[in-house]
């Protein structure tokens, strides 16, 4: 099937064999937070909060680092490709000790670059404004309360050192991804002193200069949470004109825009101010950012427009959802191949026939071209692409994921 499907390909001018030699080399960042529904490490863990929030309580979610690790070694080898790991602040592997925030340690997190080295595998890295008793009026960073803007700053501060340990140590560059739930619930009377007061804190974070072989700094925005609904302090516009003055990475969350709204179109404008672009791929559903990602037509987009815009070396994919109502495993699982299948499909599109019929003004064999390749054997491909890496097929996903849940998870109390 392979073959014909490449043979099929080659005849619309399509190489596949090129278009697996990118996808293997695409890495997506595995969101540790999916394993345990960001519950995390630190003692005595609060509850979740900050308009963060897991619904379901399907069993045998992770309880401790070695269950997570665990865990994410049965998703790695579920995966065709290399990926790596993102790791959020509260994971730190703190040894039973009370570690705040504001003091947190490269060493704290030696023990999973050591894991990711033994997987060989990059890590990403973000700090953990959320879940804390100084976020629980809902802001951080943006705070009138300097006290809490100092804690959150120095948070973040030590965040990007941990992550720029991590890039070194692992040869990869690791992003540092900043995003904050500041918002309010209610209309603000002075929504320009709350952004105001977030600009000066980022500045503060930032000020310190590290080697970009090691670290990248990543912005998030938000249109609205639970808990701020009438106004997120970060906003895409706010954050896409900090990225673009002080040239960081933009990062575009899928679900974090209004309902109907995707972010496949705003990669090629982001691109051309920004120099790097961070996605978290997600679903959103009604008011929930964080459905897992399906094979569907906004994450296909997503990816079609990556691959058009020649954006993949300046993009780094994660993933960024939570679902605590089904098999974490197959959440993960899923959510992963999803986007990558959706990355095949991109690369797997007759682009030169595209362009060239768009630039003529044919724009009936424009929509023809995209018709017909929806209809082409790309699973065919995509059934080869987990073959040569060792991954099962897709039907043979779901009995790995079940044996796991077997053997493992239902043992866990
Ligand atoms: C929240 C943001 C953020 C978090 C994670 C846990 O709305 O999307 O990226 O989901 O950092
Ligand atoms: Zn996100």
């Amino acid at each position: 099937m392979y073959n014909e499907a490449k043979q099929m390909y080659a005849s619309i001018g399509v190489d596949v064999e090129q278009a697996l030699t990118v996808l293997a080399e695409t890495p997506i960042s595995l969101h540790c937070w999916q394993g345990d529904d960001v519950v995390g490490f630190e003692e005595g863990a609060g509850a979740l909060g900050s308009g963060l929030a897991v619904t379901g309580n399907y069993p045998g979610k992770a309880r401790s680092i070695d269950e997570l690790r665990q865990d994410l070694e049965q998703v790695l080898g579920l995966l065709p490709g290399n990926h790596r790991l993102n790791l959020h602040a509260i994971y730190g592997d703190f040894g039973g000790q009370k570690v705040d925030r504001d003091a947190i340690e490269p060493e704290h997190f030696q023990s999973w670059i050591d894991w990711c080295k033994s997987q060989s595998i990059g890590m990403d890295f973000n700090p953990s404004n959320f879940s804390h008793p100084k976020a629980d009026d809902g802001l951080t960073l943006s705070s009138p309360d300097a006290g809490t803007r100092d804690f959150w700053i120095e948070h973040c501060k030590r965040s990007r050192r941990i992550a720029a340990e991590m890039g070194k140590q692992l040869g990869s560059p690791a992003v540092t991804n900043v995003w904050i739930p500041d918002g309010m619930k209610d209309l603000p009377a002075d929504r320009q002193s709350f952004r105001q007061r977030l600009s000066d804190s980022l500045d503060a974070i930032f000020a310190e200069g590290l080697d970009p072989a090691h670290n990248i700094d990543a912005v998030e925005c938000k249109l609205f949470g639970i808990g701020s609904e009438s106004f997120v302090v970060g906003s895409h516009e706010f954050y896409m004109g900090y990225a673009q003055k002080h040239q960081t990475a933009l990062c575009l969350d899928a679900g974090h825009f209004h309902p109907t709204e995707g972010i496949a179109d705003k990669i090629s404008s982001v691109l051309m101010y920004v120099p790097e672009l961070l996605l978290h791929v997600s679903r959103g559903v009604r008011w929930d950012s964080d459905h897992v990602v399906l094979f569907d037509d906004q994450t296909q987009a997503i990816m079609q427009e990556l691959v058009r815009c020649d954006a993949l070396p300046r993009t780094h994919i994660g993933l960024d959802f939570f679902d605590a109502s089904i098999n974490r495993i197959a959440a993960w699982t899923i959510g992963t191949r999803a986007a990558q299948k959706s990355l095949l499909l991109a690369l797997l599109e007759p682009r030169q026939a595209l362009r060239e019929a768009e630039l003529s003004g044919d724009y009936t064999t424009r929509l023809a071209l995209l018709e017909q390749a929806k209809a082409l054997p790309w699973s065919a491909v995509w059934a080869e692409f987990c073959q040569r890496n060792g991954a099962p097929g897709e039907l043979e996903l779901l009995g790995k994921v079940k044996d796991y849940e077997k053997s493992v998870l239902s043992k866990r109390a």
